[in-house]
């Protein structure tokens, strides 16, 4: 930690020198079969944000496909290329960055290469303020209750009943069935299956991946809303506000939508069409750590529950300053890289007592699955 003195009383402390970009994929403990896609490695882009001062920030990108891993590698050096040398201010630095890349949008990877950038900055300045991200963010380390969300892909219904009952065996009590089969017969009895494998409190979300029209999600909506499901996530595409809001209006499981927010200003256009019953940025798409507490004051004033969408280690720290704060996605799938992997007990996840948002690499495990 840098002494009062060495720190002085006011302005940024901390210079970037250089953002080191790594590719690796990770083989997936349980491989993830939605609708849309099947996923059995997760591949990651790894973020070191160095400084001047010796501080180093981290975050990691989750890229969906090893193919895009060379591509997000090099929008994330071309981002870092426009701020080496500046303070780190991470809002200003996210400010600086949207204008570089203001006529080619701030949307797809471009974003989320600023917004890894924004976390591992935010990392960067925890760390040399010797707190917790949480506890600079003005939380408490509180324990977050999390559901696991690795696996329960699309399979025969006895497969995800065996895969529910795994995933329940460290103390989890919610999982995410993702559903959006063929036929509502099969979407039912995979439901089924699960409910008859597992204690009746277990909490049950459904996530249908966007497969449907606004008809067909109506159709399936109503058969799931006598299974009593926790929530319905993204049943249509993702940025049809009005039809989103007829579902949230028509059908009693509550609609969940946020991964796919665009920065605040899509996750505002939604809350303001009353699209979703809750919500669950995506730290990667929301704009970081910046974004995240955007969100969070945006879902604090509409009173709407907010959780979060993968990367459960560094959203463990925002969802404890999150007024609304709801469940964190949990996935294991960058932990074979981490030198110290989340915590879950109890059913929550624990953030450790350490400077930043506890992101370190294990350095073999990152040169046994380096790529690009
Ligand atoms: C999901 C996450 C990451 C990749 C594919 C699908 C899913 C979720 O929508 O919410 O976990
Ligand atoms: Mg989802």
């Amino acid at each position: 930690m840098l002494s009062r003195r060495e720190s002085g009383n006011v302005g940024p402390i901390l210079t970037i020198r250089a953002v080191r970009a790594t590719g690796v994929e990770v083989p997936m403990t349980y491989p993830l079969g939605t609708s849309a896609a099947k996923i059995t490695t997760a591949a990651l882009v790894l973020l070191d944000l160095e400084t001047d001062e010796g501080v180093t920030g981290r975050a990691y990108l989750f890229c969906f496909a090893r193919d895009l891993v060379p591509v997000m590698l090099r929008m994330v050096e071309t981002a870092a290329a426009a701020i080496v040398g500046e303070k780190i201010a991470p809002v200003n630095l996210w400010d600086k960055l949207a204008r570089r890349f203001k006529l080619i949008g701030v949307t797809g990877i471009v974003r989320m290469a600023l917004s890894a950038i924004d976390v591992a900055a935010w990392d960067a300045v925890a760390i040399a303020v010797g707190q917790p991200l949480a506890r600079l963010l003005g939380a408490s380390l509180r324990p977050m209750p999390a559901y696991n969300s690795c696996g329960l892909g699309l399979m025969a219904p006895q497969e995800v009943a065996d895969e529910a009952e795994k995933l329940l065996a460290d103390g989890f009590r919610a999982i995410k069935l993702r559903l959006g089969y063929p036929t509502l017969t099969a979407d039912i009895a995979a439901l089924d299956a699960v409910r008859k494998r597992v204690a009746a409190d277990v909490v049950v979300m459904v996530d249908y991946n966007q497969a449907f029209t606004v008809p067909q999600a109506l159709e399936r909506g109503r058969a799931l809303d006598k299974e009593g499901i926790y929530w319905l996530e993204e049943p249509i595409r993702h940025d049809d506000y009005a039809g989103n809001a007829r579902l949230v209006r028509e059908l009693t499981s509550p609609v969940q939508i946020g991964e796919n927010f665009n920065l605040i200003t899509s996750m505002q256009q939604a809350l303001d069409a009353g699209a979703a019953d809750y919500v669950m940025p995506d730290l990667d798409r929301i704009g970081g750590v910046t974004g995240f507490m955007q969100a969070a004051a945006l879902a604090a004033a509409r009173g709407i529950e907010m959780s979060s969408h993968l990367f459960p280690e560094v959203s463990a720290h925002l969802l404890a300053a999150t007024p609304t704060a709801h469940w964190l996605e949990y996935m294991d799938w960058a932990s074979p890289i981490l030198a110290e992997p989340l915590k879950i007990v109890d059913g929550h996840a624990r953030v450790a007592e350490r400077p930043g948002n506890g992101l370190m690499w294990n350095p073999d495990a990152v040169a046994r699955y380096r790529i690009g």
